[in-house]
């Protein structure tokens, strides 16, 4: 039965209408994208033309989804709203705390004994407001979400950034962080910048070791990780319908990888097959009526130029598959490339580990394909090279994998079943030997391969690929091995070669499942107490933080001018600094403690100005803090790309760090800065970065008449005496602009039900 019916039916019974005032005000045929963003404006607004990448608008998604390790600190700010119930649908999901490391059972185990203050706080939070609960070893969020609450036409926010899986079964879902969470559910509006649009069409059919991995991987490198930005993307063709939905999922989910705002397919017989088998036929039914209404209009589809503002063509049928990294997932390597760029870049070849599983890639699909390989191993007398690991998405993939034998062929290939979490793909890893930090490789089926997050070690070449390819290199143990054209030696000394993958893209004796984990929550939460611990050293209510002094800030030390890539894994780094997410104090220790400080190459040394030695950056900004005195964090393009959490954003917030200037953002990071209050500034002429100063101080001038549109003075007060100014750009509108002089959006919510 599926969750929350009520809501997808009131939200298709009015879809048409709304659908056609759109298309009636713009003059023109409309994209998915627009169809869906325009039957979920707030308070029923009236459609207009909105101009992309320039007008903010206001939105009431249908549904909220939080996985635990962002839920932390997005509950504790709903706590503070006053509000007796969540306005909206939400649920939260424990997977991010779980390490893998001997397999599932006893993993989780140790879970639950070390996080159990945390699951018990999540567990009541919830019950108390009326948030659908997801037990640890449910799932994975985006999995789950996929199998339980995502439905064609509906709008959703999550706190991940992968919230974009949902597009795989025609939702626009978008990651968000905490403080807009606590928004919605608090039954504000959610505004989003009127994205642009960028349309992929896809021809020809995938076939052979080609995936709908190798889809993303290859936009992945055409686009880069910041061509996405401040669009959504909307993928069709003939060979985005051929697609499974759970293929679609993986496409929808890597779109985070290029700073995509989400991505999404229009619906068609494969998410219909998808809703029926996760027992949600009530909805297929539903869709099937207003089909018109979940796609494009055909006029768009046919002649795409004149809608989108980008389209990009991508011809399935010669997609080869591809190799991803390492260190960055845009850097993408077709298998025919493989051994001539590995050899010129001095990759390490030998594969350690393969791991598939995660959120992108766990579906009954991918692991069937996945076996089918693994099956090859036995049937011609090879041996896996490689170690070999999997994360189921869900426990109901899980159980059926299970119940159709695939976990016995891997087991038979040595592999280690880990628990159905994040695991190894955020750093919940203890991978035997990484404290050495050799330099090795692994292959994997994740999203994110930035440095150090999958063991820790920054000498560990991640690479990202299908999970087919990923079981090939496993067999193979080498990063080199094209399957397509390359044989393995087996047992006998003979040469062989692996047929391509093949799998069932639905179980045929349909999924099954014991006990899902989901926990309803109670129907009056009034009476629910939930009790934090003052001593606690991983949960901390929040205090609310200062509001801007109604003046220019003047003397501003250069925390950290940081080179090159700043994820916000180098910000705020997750694996083992993933148990103080509730705690802000306490995870504000590892402040951009990955961020390379331009001006010596090191992680974590900075100048601390007051007393010329260097030292953390924790520790030199918790000296500002205490000498009272305010800073300035410098970074370069695409600045806080990667994860949603708004950690990145609060833990300068909370040690006193007052602006971060940047030649560009992710979209995500920008407005959590601008949530917590902070100013998040561009260089007008990103050659200014070049004048930035290892002893400068700075002023801003410009605050108390701070408006849309324009922009501020920097000052940079350098050490010699002498002094320049640079102009600075920002993106605040009206709105955000009252976050910053409040001390933060939740200061305006509280005082709103003060
Ligand atoms: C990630 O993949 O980096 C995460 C961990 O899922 C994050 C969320 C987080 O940092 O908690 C994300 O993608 O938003
Ligand atoms: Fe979890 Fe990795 Fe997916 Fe993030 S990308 S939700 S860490 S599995």
């Amino acid at each position: 039965m599926a969750f929350d019916l009520d809501l997808i039916k009131s939200v298709y019974a009015a879809m048409p209408a709304k659908v056609a005032a759109a298309r009636q005000s713009l003059g023109r045929p409309l994209t998915l994208t627009e169809k869906i963003l325009f039957s979920h404006l707030w308070d029923n607004a009236q459609p207009q033309a909105f101009a992309r990448a320039q007008d903010y608008v206001d939105f009431a998604p249908d549904r909220v989804a939080m996985q635990d390790a962002t839920a932390q600190m997005a509950l504790l700010q709903f706590m503070q709203a006053g509000r007796p119930k969540v306005a909206v649908p939400s649920t939260v999901h424990c997977d991010h705390l779980i390490t893998a490391k001997t397999g599932a059972s006893e993993d989780l185990t140790v879970a639950n004994n070390e996080s159990k203050e945390v699951y018990d706080f999540l567990a009541s939070v919830s019950n108390k407001y009326g948030i659908g609960f997801w037990k640890p070893g449910a799932g994975i969020i985006h999995q789950v979400v996929l199998e339980n609450y995502a439905f064609p036409g509906g709008m959703m926010i999550g706190t991940d950034s992968h919230t974009v899986n949902a597009g795989g079964l025609g939702m626009i879902a978008i990651g968000v962080g905490g403080a807009d969470a606590c928004d919605v559910m608090a039954g504000l509006p959610w505004e989003l910048k009127w994205p642009k649009l960028i349309g992929i069409k896809l021809t020809g059919k995938l076939n052979g070791w080609t995936a709908p991995k190798d889809v993303i991987l290859k936009v992945a490198g055409l686009l880069t990780v910041k061509g996405g930005t401040g669009a959504i993307v909307e993928y069709f063709g003939e060979g985005a319908t051929a697609m499974s939905c759970t293929g679609k999922g993986t496409i929808c989910n890597m779109g985070a990888e290029i700073g995509a705002t989400t991505s999404t397919f229009g619906y068609d017989d494969s998410m219909e097959r998808y809703l029926r088998a996760t027992g949600r036929a009530d909805i297929a039914d539903l869709a099937n009526g207003i089909r018109e209404h979940l796609t494009a209009d055909s006029e768009v589809y046919a002649n795409p130029t004149a809608y989108f503002d980008e389209v990009i063509e991508i011809n399935l049928s010669e997609l080869e598959p591809h190799v991803n990294g390492p260190f960055t997932p845009d850097l993408a390597t077709p298998i025919s490339k493989i051994k001539e760029v590995a050899a010129a870049n001095g990759w390490p070849t030998k594969v350690e580990v393969g791991l598939i599983g995660s959120c992108t890639n766990s579906s009954y699909e991918d692991i069937s394909r996945a076996v089918s390989l693994a099956k090859q191993v036995a049937a011609k007398n090879l041996k896996t090279k490689a170690e070999f690991t999997i994360t189921p998405g869900s426990e109901q993939v899980r159980y059926t994998i299970q119940r159709d034998g695939f976990l016995e062929i891997f087991d038979q290939i040595g592999a280690k079943v880990f628990a159905n979490a994040c695991g190894p793909c955020i750093g919940m890893w203890d991978r035997m030997g990484a404290e050495k930090q050799e330099k090795n490789t692994i292959v994997h089926s994740f999203n994110r391969n930035f440095a150090k997050r999958a063991d820790g070690n920054p000498n560990t070449y991640a690479f990202v690929a299908s999970p087919e390819l990923v079981t090939a290199l496993a067999i193979a143990g080498d990063l080199t091995f094209n399957p397509i054209t390359d044989t393995l030696i087996n047992e006998n000394g003979e040469a062989v070669k692996l047929d391509p993958p093949t799998g069932d893209e639905l179980p045929t004796k349909g999924f099954a499942v014991e006990d899902p984990g989901y926990q309803a929550p109670a129907a009056d939460g009034s009476s629910v107490q939930v009790a934090v611990d003052p001593n606690s050293n991983r949960l901390q209510l929040l205090d609310p933080f200062a509001a801007w002094e109604g003046s220019d800030l003047h003397g501003l030390k250069l925390l950290i001018k940081v080179k090159g890539k700043c994820t916000t894994d180098h910000i705020s780094m997750a694996g083992p600094w993933l148990k103080f997410r509730g705690h802000l104090d306490n995870i504000s220790n590892n402040l951009l403690i990955g961020a390379i400080n331009i001006f010596n190459d090191k992680a974590n040394e900075v100048k601390n100005q007051l007393t010329g030695e260097f030292g953390a950056v924790p520790a030199v900004q918790r000296a500002y803090k205490a000498a009272g005195i305010g800073s300035l964090v410098v970074g370069d393009e695409n600045y806080g790309e990667g994860s949603s959490r708004e950690h990145a954003a609060m833990e300068p917030r909370h040690l006193g760090v007052r602006a971060v200037l940047v030649k560009s953002f992710a979209r995500i990071h920008e407005t959590n800065l601008k949530k917590q209050g902070m100013l998040a500034l561009t260089f007008a002429d990103k050659s200014d970065y070049e004048k930035i100063q290892e002893n400068d101080s700075f002023d801003i001038l410009g605050l108390t008449d701070f408006a849309p549109g324009k922009s501020l003075t920097l000052v940079l007060n350098h050490a010699d005496g002498s002094s320049e100014s640079i102009v600075v750009n920002h993106s605040y509108n009206e709105q955000q602009i009252e976050w910053f002089k409040a001390g933060g959006a939740l200061n305006i919510i509280r005082k709103s039900v003060a």
